[in-house]
């Protein structure tokens, strides 16, 4: 495991971002974790959360000409990322974000900040079934410009609509690159080196039976 992956790891804990019970997914799918990003809510952790993305984009080194997040939760990190890019690894990349509406008076449109242009890198949360994902690469290519990736916080690493996980049919179906801060791997093998959580990785075991796919 990398240091910024043990550190979101960490991060995610201590927020109660990740959280051990039982969560109905939008899939419908019961699950014995929960990831939710809502709960950065302060200037320091945003921060934080900022670099582990960044260190995930340059570790991929995946070629991208600008970032998108996706509303709502991925306008924040986007924003987030581009300043980690920046003040961090010295990469000033342009940035934008949708609305969920249209807006029909000022500037107008649903597109906000750098014109979409080039390959564009889709920075959101988490990735199940890949449904939101796929409404930003819609986005993207409408405005002819070219999605170069997915860079997710988690890859819950589950069958998407056949055998692969989500993110392998975006890959297979999009011929672009998902690049995970963790995935559940991470998050189980962090879960396996902690007596005090291990109930809670039996239960992560028994869910990977089930829904998993080997990475
Ligand atoms: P898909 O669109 O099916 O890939 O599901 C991803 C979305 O599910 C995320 O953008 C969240 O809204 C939500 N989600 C989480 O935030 N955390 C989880 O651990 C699981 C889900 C989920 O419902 O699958």
């Amino acid at each position: 495991m990398q240091p910024y992956q043990r550190d979101f790891i960490e991060l995610a804990l201590a927020r109660d971002v990740l959280r051990f019970g039982e969560f109905t997914l939008k899939s419908g799918r019961q699950s014995p974790y929960f990831f939710n990003l809502g709960r950065i809510d302060s200037g320091a952790a945003l921060a934080r959360l900022g670099e582990a993305y960044a260190a995930a984009l340059v570790r991929a080194q995946l070629p991208v000409d600008m970032l998108f997040g996706p509303a709502y939760k991925g306008i924040a990190l986007a924003a987030a990322t581009a300043i980690a890019l920046a003040t961090s690894h010295g990469r000033d990349l342009p940035w934008a974000y949708n609305r969920k509406e249209a807006k029909d008076h000022g500037e107008g449109g649903v597109l906000v900040g750098a014109p979409l242009a080039g390959r564009v890198l889709i920075v959101d949360d988490v990735m199940t079934a890949g449904t939101a994902v796929r409404e930003s690469l819609a986005l993207i290519r409408a405005h002819g410009a070219t999605p170069a990736g997915v860079l997710i916080a988690l890859d819950r690493q589950e069958r998407g609509q056949g055998d692969l996980s989500a993110a392998q049919e975006v890959a297979r179906d999009h011929g672009i690159p998902v690049i995970a801060i963790t995935g559940l791997d991470e998050v189980l093998a962090y879960a396996g080196e902690r007596p005090e959580l291990a109930s809670e990785h039996a239960r992560l075991l028994d869910y990977r039976s089930r829904y998993g796919v080997s990475a």
